[in-house]
């Protein structure tokens, strides 16, 4: 529990500092924060085996956190700097690390999903037992191109895990606006996939059902889906006003469903940490996310010369 604590603090800060260098004009184009869905990726990840793959869309910070990716290279590619992940040149929604087995980072709604079972298809293919965990949100799964790939990942029983991050919203649209059918775990039916609805609030809820649906996949049995039931606190980009929703809806939900106070209130009633040894991880995290922070600002923006690097590959 103290990790999760610190796993999910370390993304929250993250983001309010990476919110806050926007607001500085330190970070330009797009940047969608992901406050308030931190159990999700957290728990995934705790579900997950060395090996095991991840591809999101472009709300992706926490992601790259959560796959060990370090906050300095996350934090300066943000700011477009050469000590980025993307050397400063790909900002917020396009970053890689193929060692932390992280494959992005996608601007396309939707487009991460059949990467995400390809990825599946190359470890099925190359038998070496990794299983991908692809993420996209309720606006996505309304894609064509989801089903698409829920047919063939079934087909051909691939080892992938698709995580349907329901924040309820869709830029401004609600699911219950866009959606004929708002239980989206239920979308796999129609192709023998089997879904579960999960509290994507509760981190340990959300790790043992990636537990379960990661077992399946790695035993041969094909594809799940995994409904999380999340909020996010934030505007969709950092360019939102937000005029879709009620302030009382996001305070209510903050107020009594926050993924990181719930671990708090549970590790103080348990007696296994107390307010002031939280402070010291809080002190430590504060301290990773003011480095990266620095990092991001001092590392010098790319070279023009860049501009002709990483275009082509050359054979
Ligand atoms: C193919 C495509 N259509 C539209 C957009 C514009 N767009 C960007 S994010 C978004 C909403 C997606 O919402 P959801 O899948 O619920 O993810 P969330 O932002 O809530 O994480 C839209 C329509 C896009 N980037 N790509
Ligand atoms: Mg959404």
């Amino acid at each position: 529990m103290l990790q999760f604590y610190r796993d999910m603090l370390l993304i929250r800060r993250f983001e309010e500092k990476a919110g806050q260098l926007y607001g500085m004009g330190q970070i330009a184009g797009f940047c969608h924060l992901y406050i308030g869905q931190e159990a999700v990726v957290t728990g995934c990840r705790a579900g997950m085996i060395d090996g095991d793959q991840m591809i999101t869309g472009y709300r992706d910070h926490g992601h790259m956190l959560a796959c060990g990716m370090e906050s300095r290279g996350v934090m300066a590619e943000l700011t477009g700097r050469s000590g980025g992940y993307s050397r400063g040149k790909g900002g917020s929604m396009h970053m890689f690390s193929t060692e932390k087995k992280f494959y992005g980072g996608h601007g396309i709604v939707g487009a991460q999903v059949p990467l995400g079972a390809g990825l599946g298809f190359a470890n099925k293919y190359l038998d070496n037992g990794a299983v991908s965990l692809a993420f996209f949100g309720d606006g996505a799964s309304n894609q064509g191109q989801v089903y698409e790939t829920f047919n063939m990942a079934k087909l051909w029983d691939l080892p992938v895990v698709f995580v349907i991050e329901n924040n309820q919203y869709a830029m401004g649209t609600s699911v219950e606006r866009s959606s004929a059918e708002t239980e989206l775990h239920k979308r796999g039916i129609s192709f023998e996939i089997q879904g579960i609805q999960v509290d994507g609030m509760n981190v340990l809820a959300v790790r043992d059902a990636a537990k379960k649906a990661i077992k399946h996949a790695r035993d041969g049995k094909g594809p799940m889906i995994l409904e999380m039931k999340t909020y996010r606190y934030r505007g969709h980009s950092m360019s939102d006003p937000a005029k879709y929703r009620t302030r009382d809806e996001v305070t209510k939900t903050r107020s009594e469903r926050d993924p990181i106070d719930m671990v708090k209130a549970r590790l103080i009633d348990e007696g296994w940490a107390d307010t002031d040894s939280l402070k010291v991880i809080d002190k430590e995290i504060k301290e990773i996310v003011t480095d990266a922070a620095d990092f991001s600002l001092e590392s010098p923006e790319p070279d023009p010369s860049e501009l002709w690097t990483d275009v082509l590959l050359e054979a």
